[in-house]
């Protein structure tokens, strides 16, 4: 499988938030320097990666080392959406969670529409090692590490990231009206390390997703999923995203959780949350109480 990597960054040496190519070396291209103001451009082309290719070839541009640049994360202009109960472990998770709910989320596991909700504006999304947020007034917050897919303005989706959709068990449990205010809060969704270019669905459906939560340096949850666990296809899930709606940025859709955490787990401030999906990478955030 070819793949090409892209990050948005910003480092010392230079203005404002640029456009990079992660080579197989971890090291960065500036592609800002050669003339990429806009991702999006890149991402609403047939084959972005042969254009980066060409693009690159003349280029006299020396990459930076991985560890010298800041990540920040790669939406950026796209609306975030999220998919939910697209595994088995999210639906049995959320009956357990909410008697009140529990014919809502067995009925749409199955039904023809998917669940699919608004998470973020672009300018909210939280950058890798940023802190994410758990509300003040929760006190049941889990992290929701999930494979998101990058789909540009036409509807194709071109790449794939990682997400995580902090969630408020509580309050999402307590009454399903208030789903919004237990997913869309400040710090709410963290979405990076860089947006991987090549992978198919197939390719993907064979990738593991692991969180680890650390507290102290210390370890207080770890679990793992695959992808192959998804119920519903990507192409599904696009579908009905933009089936009413158009996105002339794009958009980034979150496909569900299949890692919960024991019930009686909740997150504390300044625990690590780390999600790592292997072929794409490591996407890491302290927590903060907002
Ligand atoms: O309906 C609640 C949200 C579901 C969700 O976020 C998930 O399954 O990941
Ligand atoms: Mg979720």
């Amino acid at each position: 499988m070819q793949s090409t990597t892209l990050c948005r960054f910003r480092h010392d040496s230079v203005p404002g938030v640029r456009i990079g190519l992660l080579t197989p070396a971890q090291s960065v291209t500036d592609l800002t320097a050669v003339g990429v103001l806009r991702m999006q451009d890149l991402l609403d082309l047939d084959d972005p990666a042969a254009e980066i290719a060409n693009i690159t070839r003349e280029a006299a541009v020396a990459p930076y080392p991985l560890q010298t640049v800041e990540l920040l994360t790669p939406v950026e202009a796209q609306e975030v959406w999220a998919a939910g109960v697209t595994y088995l472990r999210s639906k049995q998770a959320r009956m357990v969670e909410s008697e009140f709910s529990a014919t809502a989320y067995d009925r749409v596991y199955d039904a023809p529409r998917p669940e699919i909700f608004f998470k973020s504006l672009p300018e909210k999304v939280v950058s890798p090692h940023a802190p994410v947020g758990i509300r003040r007034d929760a006190t049941w917050n889990v992290p929701e590490p999930e494979l998101a897919l990058v789909i540009n303005s036409a509807a194709k989706i071109v790449g794939f990231t990682i997400g995580n959709d902090m969630s408020s068990r509580d309050i999402e449990g307590e009454n399903l009206l208030y789903l919004p205010q237990a997913k869309i809060y400040e710090g709410s969704c963290a979405v990076g390390p860089w947006i991987v270019l090549g992978p198919t669905e197939s390719d993907a459906r064979q990738w593991t997703i692991h969180l680890e939560i650390l507290r102290g340096g210390n370890t207080v949850f770890e679990g793992e999923t695959s992808v192959s666990n998804i119920k519903r296809s990507f192409a599904e899930l696009v579908e009905c995203l933009f089936r009413s709606q158009k996105f002339p940025r794009g958009a980034v859709l979150l496909t569900g959780a299949g890692i919960v955490p024991a019930d009686s787990f909740t997150l504390n401030a300044d625990d690590s949350i780390i999600i790592m999906i292997s072929g794409i990478g490591t996407l890491q955030n302290t927590v903060a109480v907002v």
